[in-house]
């Protein structure tokens, strides 16, 4: 292969090759590593065209062609500009945490964080929007996006996806995010003792992530629990303020403080919650409303309450799902809130958040004018339209808002990943039964606050009792024998803490058949992980020594890690491949070019496959940058 490379080196093809050339051409070397790649590369494409990609389902709706993707002008790699606008990053830089939340209380205008990278794709299409798609539009934020409050780009449900679905790593993202978007705030949302996963981790774990999160540029956490459990979100939050980072502690709002019949989640029960959150010590507060079930004007007498109780800056978050929240806004906007969190409008709404867009416009020429550009956010809603298209095959199919969010309390962020859970369970065409069951289960399990991961819980239980025609009362029935999903014992076993009021004991003692549920805090009893033997465990597994990134990644995804890393050493970082490319393949003549790294780019041209051969291989005919080559690919079919 080193002879190839040298016969194929453009110095040595054009006759320039003195005694010392290869002394004097580390490129060489470098060009082994590209030539490496482009056969992982290579080798990727033709496992896709021949096979599928293993999240695209048969019957998705088959893929974009190039015509109907809005063409990005901008260049994929970073290019440094000297001059761009201050942003709240470099405010946060100047005056801290805690003198940034007091610059934060000292604007009148109303501050807006986008979520298209985040929550907004994790809510519209079960968090599948790839780096690519984030990186070519990452420069103009920088350049005319800078007077936005944050954007959450990290968090939730992302780090795991883009590991498990999209093959490309969580670290990588926000490096290279970081670097060409250096002037706004980047915000991450923790689920607290469960740091991005769906289980308690041991406290070291925690700290560790929270601890690396912000080394690789992290400026804001949302640190929430799911049952609004005070000792799981006090870990999340001493993590953060052991960093220079801010902390911004979450009230997750659930049920309706305007129903008098609902006296569970009362006025009095969040704004006491809000109050311990700010004796904590977070720099800022957050309204967590997952579900999208803060209406109007329980909005503004939520905010009018919490804006006398505590002195912190307040962020409100919502989903759109019932269509009704750009509202909320507005009455949280009267009532003082500092921050509310929207997405550009092709990827707003219904599940999502509400537009950012058409917020910017409802505050024009009032007090709380947000002071955005009209022109400069449409041409970037104009990007993130095309970029939509890429992931129809992700989407519900839901074509409106729906009131019936106030039955079933889904979180916005669950609902597309429910919806892909369903489908690969088999009761993807009982989806309207899956919100009536989930509404049933909540119920069952005593009125809890449904948030990852317990609203992951509520979800399992719920395709458990769909697939196994379970009604509520046979889950009640004593003289009935069943194997609840793991998830569901763990919740009741109290592995996720505490919820509001308690379990219901009756169900509980049926779940643990006896067992002692845990009632003090998990991770004060879980050992703490052994980061030093994760290590030496990774270097036997990984072809490279570990990173600490790495270490926290196999801590807590250890096979999604796994996995992850053993397909980057087969295909190389697939964060570099178009995305139509990525999930589809390419059809017969198509071109495509890949810059594998800065200045590097591959040329690409699929030209055709090869009948199967006696042992079920197929030849996969391309054109690397004008030369021929072939891949051999196993059809599975
Ligand atoms: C209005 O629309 O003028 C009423 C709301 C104003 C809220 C202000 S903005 C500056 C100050 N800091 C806060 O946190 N709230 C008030
Ligand atoms: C998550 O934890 O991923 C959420 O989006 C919760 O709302
Ligand atoms: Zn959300």
């Amino acid at each position: 292969p080193f002879l190839l490379n040298l016969i194929a080196h453009d110095q040595f093809l054009a006759g320039d090759v003195t005694t010392r050339f290869l002394d004097e051409t580390p490129d060489l070397f470098r060009f082994t590593a590209r030539r490496d790649r482009a056969t992982k590369v290579l080798a990727y494409l033709a496992e896709v065209i021949v096979n599928g990609h293993p999240e695209v389902r048969e019957g998705m709706k088959g893929r974009k062609t190039e015509g109907e993707i809005t063409p990005v002008a901008l260049s994929r790699s970073h290019t440094y500009t000297p001059s761009l606008p201050k942003g709240t990053r470099d405010t946060f830089k100047e005056l801290g945490a805690v003198g940034f939340a007091k610059w934060t209380r000292s604007q009148s205008r109303l501050l807006v964080t986008d979520t298209t990278m985040r929550d907004a794709h994790q809510s519209l299409f079960a968090t599948r929007m790839r780096t690519f798609d984030m990186l070519a539009i990452a420069e103009r934020y920088a350049e005319h996006h800078a007077d936005l409050f944050s954007l959450e780009m990290w968090g939730g449900a992302t780090f795991d996806t883009a590991m498990r679905f999209l093959k490309e790593s969580p670290w990588d993202r926000l490096a290279k995010l970081r670097e060409r978007v250096p002037n706004i705030l980047f915000q991450m949302l923790v689920r607290a003792a469960s740091a991005v996963g769906y289980t308690n981790y041991p406290d070291n774990v925690v700290y560790e992530f929270i601890r690396l999160s912000a080394e690789a540029g992290m400026d804001i956490f949302r640190i929430f629990d799911a049952n609004n459990w005070l000792p799981n979100i006090k870990l999340g939050i001493d993590a953060v303020l052991k960093t220079d980072a801010i902390c911004e502690a979450a009230i997750c709002y659930t049920g309706d403080i305007l129903d008098p019949k609902r006296d569970k989640y009362t006025l009095n029960y969040f704004v006491n919650l809000a109050k311990e959150l700010e004796k904590l010590g977070t720099h800022f507060l957050a309204i967590k409303d997952m579900a999208g079930l803060l209406k109007p004007y329980a909005a503004k007498r939520l905010v009018k309450a919490l804006r006398e109780a505590v002195g912190v800056p307040i962020h409100f978050h919502t989903h759109d799902s019932a269509g009704g929240q750009l509202a909320s806004y507005m009455m949280a906007a009267e009532e003082g809130v500092n921050v509310v969190d929207c997405a550009f409008a092709p990827m707003a709404g219904v599940t999502s958040q509400p537009s950012l867009n058409a917020l910017v416009e409802a505050t024009r020429f009032t007090p709380r004018d947000t002071a955005l550009n009209f022109d400069a956010l449409q041409e970037t809603a104009t990007y993130w339209e095309g970029v939509r298209r890429l992931y129809a095959p992700f989407e519900t199919g839901q074509l409106a808002s729906s009131a019936e969010v106030y039955l079933h309390e889904m979180p916005g962020g669950q609902y597309a990943n429910l919806y892909q859970q369903a489908h690969s369970l088999g009761v993807g065409d009982r989806w309207t039964e899956v919100g009536r069951m989930y509404a049933e289960v909540n119920k069952l399990f005593g009125d809890i606050v449904k948030v990852t991961p317990t609203s992951k819980v509520v979800g399992d239980m719920t395709l458990f009792m769909l697939a196994n025609n379970l009604t509520p009362e046979m889950v009640l029935d004593p003289k009935r024998e069943i194997a609840f999903p793991e998830s569901v014992v763990e919740f009741f076993e109290g592995k996720l803490g505490q919820p509001p009021g308690g379990f219901p004991p009756e169900l509980q003692t049926r779940i643990l058949r006896g067992r002692k549920p845990l009632t003090d805090r998990p991770g004060a009893t879980l050992p703490p992980a052994d980061l030093a033997k994760a290590k030496k465990d990774l270097e036997g597994k990984l072809r490279r020594p570990p990173t600490d990134q790495d270490v926290i990644s196999y801590l807590l995804y250890p096979k999604v890690f796994s996995d992850f890393a053993e397909h980057q050493a087969k295909y190389s970082d697939l964060s570099v491949l178009p995305t139509p490319a990525y999930f589809f393949g390419m059809t017969k003549g198509e071109e495509v070019s890949i810059e594998i790294e800065s200045g590097k780019t591959l040329i690409i041209k699929f030209l055709t496959i090869g009948e199967p051969q006696a042992d079920g291989r197929r030849v996969v005919y391309f054109e690397l940058n004008g030369q021929p080559r072939e891949v051999l690919v196993t059809d599975k079919s």
